[in-house]
């Protein structure tokens, strides 16, 4: 190889203080590993000795905590976006240790190019091949790689040789073009190839190539409880009545889903559904259901722009490379999450939301209206455009001392106009064609908790005039009672 093998803290004294760093990868899947870490180690001795040491981060998504957590933990990022789920970065960006922009992932690349945000200098890149003409392959995340590799001035690449390079051929890279006249995105289903299978950048900038070998740092999921399988229960036999009234065609649409537990389990019910036939996915996040699906003939393709799989579902894909190669397809966030293609190919798309008020306004992304958990990622750009969007959130959280469902949203992400079901365990809250008054009474009587049902009629009945009745005098009472007295059930309504 013709180019400069160093370890990580050498490479990480090739970054200053006060630059803008492109990370690959999309959620944990695909981050540089030791790079970061050995950045964090630098930040500390320099912190130390009195001297600054931050840079701003952008990457796909959120990362893992040997990415995030550990520059989170040695105070090394002054700003981040576009999204986060890690607990130390939470926290500094609650503290406002860190500035953070809560962004569409769909529009972080064309942000950058556009120049609201300061251009990247550096890229650091995970990749399972690099070739000495300056191909590079990404690992398990693509989001904004081609832009930040076009971008920055110097590149440095963690190669992963975890990764075998016959990993390459999943990937499909393309960057869009800017306006004004942007052509159409010529994709036409989940599996269209419209791109390259690596990115291709000027030798000249990889600056530093850095050998490791590390499995996925995604996490293994939870077992299914009660709630969660109830709540893919019913988000499953919605699907199957949709295709039975005909609203949804026999041949069934692209399904987009979020991350987490419920996303994963809602889609293992979906997938073993007798009544809907395989299907394929058109989504941000592959998780490990999808992979079992793919084997079982269920789902036909699925694209996506990671694979946020655990280390042992990965490993079952590297072991049957060439099948998962012809049914998975890795894209740029931009195309994984344009609006475009959602709204042609009509996508149904499921994510998770932390409240639902009764007139179907959702937030995913602040606890109590101030503190921000993760973010809203994808779910904005899939939710806006989507088919059927759909929410799915336990009707209550802290057991029980939280309702999900509340009478004004603390903090708004996906608004009434673009929601059309919320699905809890207790049921399904079909919203579409139906006037506010009729959404709350749906809501409240098919999906908020029992406990707190009679609060929110009172609230409903509580006097309120106009089209949306709004009691500005008690909608977040429910919110001022837990942070008072630690239960919304002591809300005066
Ligand atoms: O807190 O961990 O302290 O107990 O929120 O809640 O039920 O474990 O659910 O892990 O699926 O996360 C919305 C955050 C749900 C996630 C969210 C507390 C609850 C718990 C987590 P603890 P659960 P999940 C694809 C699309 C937005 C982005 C998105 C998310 C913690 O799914 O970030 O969908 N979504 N992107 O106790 C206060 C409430 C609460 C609450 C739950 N109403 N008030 N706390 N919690 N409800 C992804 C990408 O774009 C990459």
């Amino acid at each position: 190889m013709n180019y400069n093998v160093v370890t990580a803290d050498e490479a990480a004294l090739l970054i200053q203080h006060g630059d803008t760093v492109g990370f690959s990868g999309f959620t944990a899947a695909g981050c540089p590993k030791e790079v970061p870490s050995a950045l964090a180690r630098r930040a500390e001795e320099l912190h130390a000795s009195g001297q600054p040491f931050q840079i701003a981060v952008y990457s796909g998504a959120s990362s893992g905590d040997k990415m995030d957590g550990a520059l989170a933990r040695a105070n090394a990022i002054s700003f981040r976006m576009p999204y986060q789920n890690v607990k130390d970065m939470r926290a500094n960006i609650n503290a406002h240790k860190t500035y953070y922009t809560d962004t569409h992932l769909s529009t972080t690349s064309q942000d950058i190019r556009y120049g609201f945000l300061p251009e990247p200098n550096v890229a650091i890149v995970e990749a399972c091949q690099l070739t000495d003409n300056g191909e590079i392959v990404p690992t398990f995340g693509v989001g904004i790689l081609p832009t930040i590799c076009r971008m920055a001035k110097k590149i440095i690449v963690e190669l992963n040789v975890a990764v075998p390079p016959a990993f390459r051929g999943i990937h499909d890279i393309v960057e869009l073009s800017d306006p004004p006249y942007r052509r159409e995105i010529p994709l036409y289903h989940a599996g269209d190839r419209i791109g390259r299978d690596c990115i291709k950048v000027d030798p000249k900038k990889i600056v530093a190539v850095v050998i490791t070998e590390h499995n996925t740092e995604v996490n293994q999921f939870n077992e299914t409880d009660e709630v969660t399988s109830a709540i893919a229960a019913n988000v499953a036999h919605f699907l199957e009545n949709e295709m039975k009234a005909g609203r949804i065609p026999e041949s069934f649409l692209p399904i987009q889903s979020g991350v987490g537990n419920v996303a994963n389990a809602i889609l293992k019910d979906v997938g073993n559904s007798d009544y809907i036939p395989p299907f394929e996915m058109y989504t941000e996040v592959i998780q490990d259901a999808v992979v079992d699906l793919i084997k079982w003939g269920r789902i036909k393709m699925a694209s996506g722009s990671s694979l946020t799989c655990s280390p042992q579902k990965i490993d079952e894909i590297l072991a049957a490379l060439d099948f998962f190669k012809k049914r998975i397809v890795l894209r740029p966030t931009e195309i994984s999450n344009s609006p475009e293609i959602i709204r042609r190919i009509g996508i149904i798309s499921i994510n998770t939301a932390l409240e639902a008020d009764i007139f179907g306004n959702v937030n995913s992304s602040h606890v109590l209206g101030s503190r921000i958990m993760n973010g809203i990622g994808g779910s904005g750009d899939f939710t806006r455009n989507a088919y059927i969007s759909i929410f799915t959130t336990p009707s209550t959280a802290k057991g029980e001392l939280i309702s999900s469902i509340v009478p004004m949203v603390s903090h708004l992400d996906h608004s009434e106009h673009s929601v059309n079901v919320i699905a809890t365990e207790y049921g399904i809250a079909d919203l579409r064609g139906k006037s506010p008054i009729q959404r709350a009474e749906e809501i409240i009587e098919n999906c908020a908790h029992p406990d707190y049902k009679p609060l929110l009629h009172k609230y409903l009945r509580s006097g309120a005039k106009g089209h949306t009745p709004i009691n500005l005098d008690t909608c977040f009472n429910f919110h001022k009672a837990y942070a008072e007295k630690g239960d919304m059930r002591l809300a005066e309504m």
